[in-house]
Protein backbone atom coordinates (compact mmCIF):
# COMPACT_ATOMS: atom_id res chain seq x y z
CA UNK A 1 0.00 0.00 0.00
CA UNK A 2 0.58 3.59 -0.68
CA UNK A 3 1.70 5.44 2.52
CA UNK A 4 -1.62 7.25 3.60
CA UNK A 5 0.65 10.83 4.48
CA UNK A 6 -0.85 13.58 2.05
CA UNK A 7 0.84 13.97 -1.14
CA UNK A 8 2.98 17.36 -2.37
CA UNK A 9 -0.13 17.48 -4.74
CA UNK A 10 -2.99 17.43 -2.39
CA UNK A 11 -1.62 19.80 -0.31
CA UNK A 12 -0.95 22.17 -3.10
CA UNK A 13 -4.77 21.17 -3.64
CA UNK A 14 -5.47 22.54 -0.13
CA UNK A 15 -3.25 25.32 -0.09
CA UNK A 16 -6.28 27.33 -1.60
CA UNK A 17 -8.74 25.87 0.78
CA UNK A 18 -9.22 26.47 4.49
CA UNK A 19 -7.39 24.49 7.33
CA UNK A 20 -10.74 23.47 8.72
CA UNK A 21 -11.40 21.54 5.60
CA UNK A 22 -7.98 20.64 5.47
CA UNK A 23 -8.15 18.66 8.95
CA UNK A 24 -11.42 17.43 7.10
CA UNK A 25 -9.68 15.98 4.03
CA UNK A 26 -6.91 14.73 6.62
CA UNK A 27 -9.37 12.38 8.87
CA UNK A 28 -11.61 11.43 5.41
CA UNK A 29 -8.21 9.77 4.38
CA UNK A 30 -7.55 8.66 7.71
CA UNK A 31 -10.95 6.67 7.62
CA UNK A 32 -9.91 4.90 5.15
CA UNK A 33 -6.89 3.29 7.25
CA UNK A 34 -4.84 0.59 6.46
CA UNK A 35 -5.62 -2.57 9.51
CA UNK A 36 -4.84 -1.71 12.76
CA UNK A 37 -2.83 -4.95 14.98
CA UNK A 38 -5.06 -7.55 14.93
CA UNK A 39 -6.97 -6.84 12.27
CA UNK A 40 -8.25 -9.18 9.90
CA UNK A 41 -10.46 -8.71 6.65
CA UNK A 42 -12.93 -11.61 5.79
CA UNK A 43 -12.47 -12.24 2.30
CA UNK A 44 -16.09 -13.08 0.81
CA UNK A 45 -17.07 -16.41 0.10
CA UNK A 46 -18.69 -15.29 -3.32
CA UNK A 47 -15.72 -14.48 -5.65
CA UNK A 48 -15.67 -13.09 -9.25
CA UNK A 49 -15.18 -15.91 -11.78
CA UNK A 50 -12.20 -15.52 -13.59
CA UNK A 51 -11.59 -12.68 -16.15
CA UNK A 52 -11.94 -14.71 -19.70
CA UNK A 53 -11.39 -10.83 -21.26
CA UNK A 54 -8.19 -10.05 -19.75
CA UNK A 55 -7.25 -7.80 -23.25
CA UNK A 56 -9.88 -6.26 -22.60
CA UNK A 57 -10.35 -5.39 -18.47
CA UNK A 58 -7.24 -5.10 -16.90
CA UNK A 59 -6.28 -4.84 -12.84
CA UNK A 60 -9.78 -5.23 -11.90
CA UNK A 61 -10.16 -3.29 -8.12
CA UNK A 62 -10.24 -6.35 -5.51
CA UNK A 63 -12.27 -4.83 -3.05
CA UNK A 64 -11.11 -6.86 -0.07
CA UNK A 65 -7.40 -4.94 -0.81
CA UNK A 66 -9.57 -1.60 -0.64
CA UNK A 67 -8.15 0.72 2.12
CA UNK A 68 -7.44 4.22 0.96
CA UNK A 69 -9.96 6.45 -0.72
CA UNK A 70 -7.72 7.39 -3.38
CA UNK A 71 -7.25 4.28 -5.99
CA UNK A 72 -3.17 4.01 -6.25
CA UNK A 73 -2.49 3.87 -10.20
CA UNK A 74 -1.34 0.38 -9.47
CA UNK A 75 -4.91 -0.62 -7.81
CA UNK A 76 -6.28 1.31 -11.12
CA UNK A 77 -8.55 -1.01 -13.50
CA UNK A 78 -8.31 -0.47 -17.01
CA UNK A 79 -10.45 -1.04 -20.24
CA UNK A 80 -9.42 -1.17 -23.78
CA UNK A 81 -12.10 -2.58 -26.36
CA UNK A 82 -9.45 -2.76 -29.43
CA UNK A 83 -5.57 -2.31 -28.27
CA UNK A 84 -3.32 -1.12 -25.70
CA UNK A 85 -1.64 2.04 -27.39
CA UNK A 86 2.14 2.94 -26.53
CA UNK A 87 2.47 6.70 -27.54
CA UNK A 88 5.47 8.41 -27.72
CA UNK A 89 4.58 11.20 -26.34
CA UNK A 90 7.09 13.22 -27.77
CA UNK A 91 5.53 12.88 -31.27
CA UNK A 92 1.84 13.26 -30.47
CA UNK A 93 -0.21 15.84 -31.06
CA UNK A 94 -3.69 16.31 -29.99
CA UNK A 95 -5.98 17.97 -33.28
CA UNK A 96 -9.19 20.31 -32.55
CA UNK A 97 -11.05 20.22 -35.46
CA UNK A 98 -14.25 20.12 -37.59
CA UNK A 99 -16.37 22.89 -37.25
CA UNK A 100 -14.09 25.35 -36.08
CA UNK A 101 -13.31 28.91 -36.52
CA UNK A 102 -9.48 28.04 -35.81
CA UNK A 103 -8.32 24.42 -35.71
CA UNK A 104 -5.89 23.69 -33.30
CA UNK A 105 -3.07 21.33 -33.13
CA UNK A 106 -1.55 21.00 -29.84
CA UNK A 107 1.83 19.36 -28.26
CA UNK A 108 1.60 18.00 -24.62
CA UNK A 109 3.75 20.64 -23.71
CA UNK A 110 1.18 23.37 -25.24
CA UNK A 111 -1.63 21.92 -23.43
CA UNK A 112 0.57 21.19 -19.82
CA UNK A 113 1.53 25.05 -20.79
CA UNK A 114 -2.08 25.98 -20.32
CA UNK A 115 -4.32 26.37 -17.29
CA UNK A 116 -4.42 23.56 -14.95
CA UNK A 117 -6.80 22.35 -13.01
CA UNK A 118 -7.56 19.10 -10.52
CA UNK A 119 -10.21 17.09 -10.11
CA UNK A 120 -11.29 13.74 -7.51
CA UNK A 121 -13.26 11.88 -9.98
CA UNK A 122 -14.39 8.06 -9.12
CA UNK A 123 -14.88 6.61 -12.46
CA UNK A 124 -16.89 3.47 -12.86
CA UNK A 125 -17.38 1.02 -16.14
CA UNK A 126 -21.19 0.89 -17.00
CA UNK A 127 -20.62 -3.23 -17.54
CA UNK A 128 -19.07 -3.10 -13.71
CA UNK A 129 -21.10 -5.67 -11.51
CA UNK A 130 -23.00 -6.56 -14.85
CA UNK A 131 -21.21 -9.59 -15.71
CA UNK A 132 -20.11 -12.67 -13.43
CA UNK A 133 -16.44 -11.81 -13.56
CA UNK A 134 -16.49 -8.03 -13.39
CA UNK A 135 -16.81 -6.19 -10.02
CA UNK A 136 -13.48 -4.42 -10.24
CA UNK A 137 -14.14 -1.75 -13.00
CA UNK A 138 -14.04 1.14 -10.53
CA UNK A 139 -11.51 3.28 -8.87
CA UNK A 140 -11.08 7.03 -7.47
CA UNK A 141 -8.19 9.16 -8.52
CA UNK A 142 -6.89 12.81 -8.71
CA UNK A 143 -6.97 13.25 -12.14
CA UNK A 144 -4.90 17.11 -13.33
CA UNK A 145 -5.22 18.64 -16.63
CA UNK A 146 -6.54 21.48 -18.29
CA UNK A 147 -10.25 22.62 -18.66
CA UNK A 148 -11.97 21.42 -22.00
CA UNK A 149 -14.29 24.64 -22.64
CA UNK A 150 -11.27 26.67 -22.22
CA UNK A 151 -9.98 24.81 -25.47
CA UNK A 152 -13.30 24.48 -27.14
CA UNK A 153 -14.04 28.36 -26.44
CA UNK A 154 -10.03 28.84 -28.66
CA UNK A 155 -10.91 27.07 -30.70
CA UNK A 156 -14.13 29.04 -31.74
CA UNK A 157 -16.94 26.62 -32.27
CA UNK A 158 -19.02 27.33 -35.13
CA UNK A 159 -22.34 28.07 -34.59
CA UNK A 160 -23.50 25.19 -36.55
CA UNK A 161 -21.23 23.08 -33.83
CA UNK A 162 -23.53 20.94 -31.35
CA UNK A 163 -21.82 17.93 -30.92
CA UNK A 164 -18.29 17.30 -29.89
CA UNK A 165 -16.23 14.27 -30.90
CA UNK A 166 -13.69 12.24 -29.40
CA UNK A 167 -11.18 10.32 -30.89
CA UNK A 168 -9.20 7.87 -29.37
CA UNK A 169 -5.77 6.44 -31.28
CA UNK A 170 -6.51 2.66 -30.50
CA UNK A 171 -8.45 1.10 -33.25
CA UNK A 172 -10.06 -1.98 -34.45
CA UNK A 173 -11.77 -3.82 -37.40
CA UNK A 174 -15.45 -3.47 -37.59
CA UNK A 175 -18.56 -4.82 -39.52
CA UNK A 176 -21.22 -2.51 -40.35
CA UNK A 177 -24.01 -3.58 -42.75
CA UNK A 178 -21.75 -6.40 -44.12
CA UNK A 179 -18.65 -3.46 -44.70
CA UNK A 180 -15.51 -4.57 -42.82
CA UNK A 181 -13.77 -1.47 -41.67
CA UNK A 182 -11.21 0.28 -39.50
CA UNK A 183 -12.43 2.37 -36.85
CA UNK A 184 -11.40 4.25 -33.46
CA UNK A 185 -12.72 4.19 -30.34
CA UNK A 186 -15.04 7.40 -30.11
CA UNK A 187 -18.20 8.98 -28.31
CA UNK A 188 -19.35 11.97 -28.98
CA UNK A 189 -21.36 14.00 -25.97
CA UNK A 190 -23.23 17.57 -27.33
CA UNK A 191 -21.22 20.88 -26.61
CA UNK A 192 -23.63 21.72 -23.62
CA UNK A 193 -22.11 18.83 -21.92
CA UNK A 194 -18.83 18.83 -23.16
CA UNK A 195 -18.33 22.61 -21.60
CA UNK A 196 -19.15 21.31 -18.46
CA UNK A 197 -16.25 23.46 -16.40
CA UNK A 198 -15.56 19.96 -14.75
CA UNK A 199 -13.98 18.45 -17.98
CA UNK A 200 -10.54 17.89 -18.21
CA UNK A 201 -7.74 16.80 -20.71
CA UNK A 202 -6.19 15.04 -18.25
CA UNK A 203 -2.27 14.45 -18.17
CA UNK A 204 -2.08 13.37 -14.59
CA UNK A 205 -3.38 10.88 -12.38
CA UNK A 206 -2.64 10.95 -8.40
CA UNK A 207 0.72 13.31 -9.03
CA UNK A 208 2.08 10.86 -11.43
CA UNK A 209 2.08 11.45 -15.34
CA UNK A 210 -1.57 9.57 -16.80
CA UNK A 211 -0.37 5.91 -16.62
CA UNK A 212 -0.44 3.88 -20.55
CA UNK A 213 -3.21 1.87 -19.20
CA UNK A 214 -5.16 4.79 -18.09
CA UNK A 215 -4.63 6.48 -21.53
CA UNK A 216 -1.79 8.51 -21.66
CA UNK A 217 -0.09 11.15 -22.75
CA UNK A 218 -3.96 12.54 -22.52
CA UNK A 219 -7.36 11.35 -21.73
CA UNK A 220 -10.58 13.15 -21.41
CA UNK A 221 -11.97 13.21 -17.39
CA UNK A 222 -15.66 13.67 -17.82
CA UNK A 223 -17.08 13.82 -14.24
CA UNK A 224 -20.80 12.71 -14.12
CA UNK A 225 -20.36 10.18 -16.57
CA UNK A 226 -19.87 6.50 -16.76
CA UNK A 227 -16.51 5.12 -17.51
CA UNK A 228 -16.98 5.05 -21.44
CA UNK A 229 -17.35 9.07 -21.87
CA UNK A 230 -13.57 9.39 -20.68
CA UNK A 231 -11.99 9.01 -23.80
CA UNK A 232 -8.32 7.71 -23.22
CA UNK A 233 -5.18 7.92 -25.77
CA UNK A 234 -6.92 11.14 -27.16
CA UNK A 235 -5.87 11.98 -30.60
CA UNK A 236 -8.50 14.38 -32.11
CA UNK A 237 -11.29 16.26 -31.05
CA UNK A 238 -14.02 17.09 -33.96
CA UNK A 239 -17.00 19.12 -33.78
CA UNK A 240 -19.59 18.03 -35.86
CA UNK A 241 -23.25 19.16 -36.48
CA UNK A 242 -24.51 15.95 -35.65
CA UNK A 243 -24.14 13.09 -33.44
CA UNK A 244 -21.99 10.35 -33.91
CA UNK A 245 -23.51 6.63 -33.81
CA UNK A 246 -20.32 3.91 -34.08
CA UNK A 247 -20.62 0.60 -31.92
CA UNK A 248 -20.03 3.10 -28.63
CA UNK A 249 -22.81 5.11 -28.76
CA UNK A 250 -25.55 2.86 -31.23
CA UNK A 251 -24.63 -0.59 -30.70
CA UNK A 252 -23.19 -1.45 -27.62
CA UNK A 253 -23.48 1.13 -24.64
CA UNK A 254 -27.02 0.77 -25.27
CA UNK A 255 -29.33 -0.49 -22.87
CA UNK A 256 -32.19 -2.76 -23.81
CA UNK A 257 -35.60 -3.05 -21.13
CA UNK A 258 -38.26 -5.24 -21.63
CA UNK A 259 -41.57 -3.53 -20.38
CA UNK A 260 -45.30 -3.08 -20.84
CA UNK A 261 -46.86 -6.66 -20.51
CA UNK A 262 -46.54 -10.42 -21.53
CA UNK A 263 -49.10 -9.81 -24.45
CA UNK A 264 -47.91 -6.24 -25.45
CA UNK A 265 -44.31 -5.88 -24.16
CA UNK A 266 -42.79 -2.54 -24.85
CA UNK A 267 -38.99 -2.35 -25.58
CA UNK A 268 -36.64 0.35 -25.02
CA UNK A 269 -33.08 1.21 -26.18
CA UNK A 270 -31.26 3.85 -24.51
CA UNK A 271 -27.66 5.53 -24.41
CA UNK A 272 -25.51 4.54 -21.33
CA UNK A 273 -24.13 8.04 -20.36
CA UNK A 274 -24.33 9.80 -16.73
CA UNK A 275 -23.63 7.52 -13.88
CA UNK A 276 -26.06 5.92 -11.70
CA UNK A 277 -26.37 5.77 -7.93
CA UNK A 278 -24.90 2.55 -6.53
CA UNK A 279 -22.88 1.11 -3.25
CA UNK A 280 -21.51 -1.79 -2.51
CA UNK A 281 -20.06 -3.64 0.38
CA UNK A 282 -16.01 -3.23 0.62
CA UNK A 283 -14.55 -6.04 3.04
CA UNK A 284 -16.25 -7.54 6.56
CA UNK A 285 -12.83 -6.55 9.24
CA UNK A 286 -12.61 -8.49 12.37
CA UNK A 287 -11.05 -7.27 15.26
CA UNK A 288 -10.96 -9.89 18.59
CA UNK A 289 -15.29 -10.25 18.72
CA UNK A 290 -15.97 -7.08 17.18
CA UNK A 291 -16.54 -6.75 13.12
CA UNK A 292 -17.41 -4.11 11.10
CA UNK A 293 -18.55 -4.00 7.71
CA UNK A 294 -16.67 -1.18 5.15
CA UNK A 295 -18.34 -0.44 2.06
CA UNK A 296 -18.34 2.60 -0.75
CA UNK A 297 -21.44 4.57 -2.62
CA UNK A 298 -21.26 6.61 -5.65
CA UNK A 299 -22.63 8.06 -8.61
CA UNK A 300 -24.41 10.91 -7.14
CA UNK A 301 -24.06 12.91 -4.61
CA UNK A 302 -24.67 10.34 -1.38
CA UNK A 303 -27.08 11.08 1.41
CA UNK A 304 -26.81 7.97 3.42
CA UNK A 305 -25.94 4.46 3.11
CA UNK A 306 -28.06 0.97 4.61
CA UNK A 307 -27.24 -2.02 5.41
CA UNK A 308 -29.32 -5.21 5.72
CA UNK A 309 -27.57 -8.62 6.63
CA UNK A 310 -29.50 -11.73 5.41
CA UNK A 311 -33.31 -10.34 6.30
CA UNK A 312 -33.14 -8.15 9.07
CA UNK A 313 -33.85 -4.58 8.94
CA UNK A 314 -31.82 -1.83 7.54
CA UNK A 315 -29.45 -0.04 9.20
CA UNK A 316 -27.92 3.21 8.55
CA UNK A 317 -24.15 3.24 8.20
CA UNK A 318 -21.88 5.77 9.21
CA UNK A 319 -20.24 7.84 6.40
CA UNK A 320 -16.69 8.69 6.38
CA UNK A 321 -16.32 12.03 7.95
CA UNK A 322 -14.87 14.99 5.09
CA UNK A 323 -15.72 16.81 2.28
CA UNK A 324 -18.77 15.56 0.50
CA UNK A 325 -17.94 15.63 -3.26
CA UNK A 326 -20.37 15.39 -6.21
CA UNK A 327 -18.27 13.25 -7.80
CA UNK A 328 -16.57 10.73 -5.74
CA UNK A 329 -17.21 7.76 -3.88
CA UNK A 330 -18.17 8.06 -0.38
CA UNK A 331 -17.17 5.82 1.84
CA UNK A 332 -19.02 4.74 4.80
CA UNK A 333 -18.53 1.51 7.64
CA UNK A 334 -21.06 -0.26 10.15
CA UNK A 335 -20.44 -1.49 13.21
CA UNK A 336 -21.58 -5.67 13.72
CA UNK A 337 -21.49 -6.38 17.17
CA UNK A 338 -20.80 -10.05 18.22
CA UNK A 339 -22.72 -12.30 15.09
CA UNK A 340 -22.78 -15.65 15.71
CA UNK A 341 -20.88 -17.89 13.73
CA UNK A 342 -22.31 -18.62 10.44
CA UNK A 343 -22.28 -17.68 6.69
CA UNK A 344 -24.62 -13.89 6.11
CA UNK A 345 -25.57 -12.22 3.05
CA UNK A 346 -24.44 -8.51 3.26
CA UNK A 347 -26.80 -6.07 1.09
CA UNK A 348 -26.39 -2.36 0.82
CA UNK A 349 -28.58 0.48 -0.63
CA UNK A 350 -27.64 4.35 -0.91
CA UNK A 351 -29.91 7.13 -1.06
CA UNK A 352 -28.42 10.57 -2.56
CA UNK A 353 -29.04 13.74 -1.62
CA UNK A 354 -32.53 14.11 -3.77
CA UNK A 355 -33.87 11.15 -1.57
CA UNK A 356 -33.42 8.68 -4.75
CA UNK A 357 -32.73 4.94 -3.74
CA UNK A 358 -30.44 2.54 -5.20
CA UNK A 359 -32.88 0.45 -6.93
CA UNK A 360 -33.27 -3.22 -5.54
CA UNK A 361 -32.27 -5.97 -7.84
CA UNK A 362 -36.65 -6.63 -8.63
CA UNK A 363 -37.13 -2.93 -9.15
CA UNK A 364 -38.06 -3.11 -12.88
CA UNK A 365 -35.39 -0.71 -13.78
CA UNK A 366 -33.04 -3.88 -13.21
CA UNK A 367 -35.38 -6.85 -13.52
CA UNK A 368 -36.51 -5.13 -16.95
CA UNK A 369 -32.61 -4.89 -18.53
CA UNK A 370 -31.49 -7.65 -21.05
CA UNK A 371 -28.15 -5.72 -21.36
CA UNK A 372 -24.98 -5.57 -18.59
CA UNK A 373 -24.38 -1.87 -18.53
CA UNK A 374 -25.91 0.03 -16.08
CA UNK A 375 -26.21 -2.49 -13.41
CA UNK A 376 -27.15 -0.33 -10.51
CA UNK A 377 -29.02 -2.91 -8.60
CA UNK A 378 -28.45 -3.24 -4.81
CA UNK A 379 -25.73 -5.59 -4.11
CA UNK A 380 -25.35 -9.08 -1.77
CA UNK A 381 -22.42 -10.39 -0.58
CA UNK A 382 -21.66 -13.54 1.25
CA UNK A 383 -19.06 -13.76 4.85
CA UNK A 384 -18.38 -16.98 6.71
CA UNK A 385 -18.18 -15.80 10.51
CA UNK A 386 -15.83 -18.23 12.26
CA UNK A 387 -16.22 -20.22 14.92
N1 LIG B 1 -9.60 5.20 -26.31
C1 LIG B 1 -10.34 4.47 -25.45
N2 LIG B 1 -10.89 5.10 -24.40
C2 LIG B 1 -11.63 4.40 -23.51
C3 LIG B 1 -11.89 3.03 -23.69
C4 LIG B 1 -11.30 2.39 -24.82
O1 LIG B 1 -11.47 1.17 -25.05
N3 LIG B 1 -10.53 3.15 -25.67
N4 LIG B 1 -12.68 2.35 -22.78
C5 LIG B 1 -13.60 3.17 -22.00
C6 LIG B 1 -14.23 2.46 -20.90
S1 LIG B 1 -15.45 1.35 -21.33
C7 LIG B 1 -13.96 2.72 -19.59
S2 LIG B 1 -14.81 1.99 -18.35
C8 LIG B 1 -12.89 3.68 -19.22
C9 LIG B 1 -11.95 3.05 -18.22
O2 LIG B 1 -10.93 3.95 -17.85
P1 LIG B 1 -9.59 3.36 -17.23
O3 LIG B 1 -9.09 2.32 -18.20
O4 LIG B 1 -8.67 4.50 -17.04
O5 LIG B 1 -9.95 2.73 -15.92
O6 LIG B 1 -12.15 4.10 -20.35
C10 LIG B 1 -12.95 4.43 -21.46
N5 LIG B 1 -12.14 5.07 -22.45
MO1 LIG C 1 -16.56 0.76 -19.47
Amino acid sequence: MQNHTLSRRELLVAGGATLATMALFNSRLAQAAPLRQGEVVLPWLDQPEENPVPEVIDNQLVWEDVDSWITPNDQFFGIAHYEWPEINAGQWQLAIDGLVENPLSLTLADIKARTRQELTYTIECSGNTGLPFFDGGIGNASWAGTPLALLLEEAEVLKEGSEVVFFGADKGEETVRDTPMVQHFARSMSLAEAMHPANLLCYEMNGEPLPARNGAPLRLIAPGWYGIANVKWLERIEIWDTRLANRFMARDYVTVRQGGSEAEPVWTESLVGRSLLKSAPARVIRNGDEYRIEGAAWGAPIRSVDVRIDDGPWRRAELAPGQQSEYTWSFWTLAWANPTPGEYAITTRAVDTDGQVQPAQDDPRIANKITYWESNGQITRRVNIPA
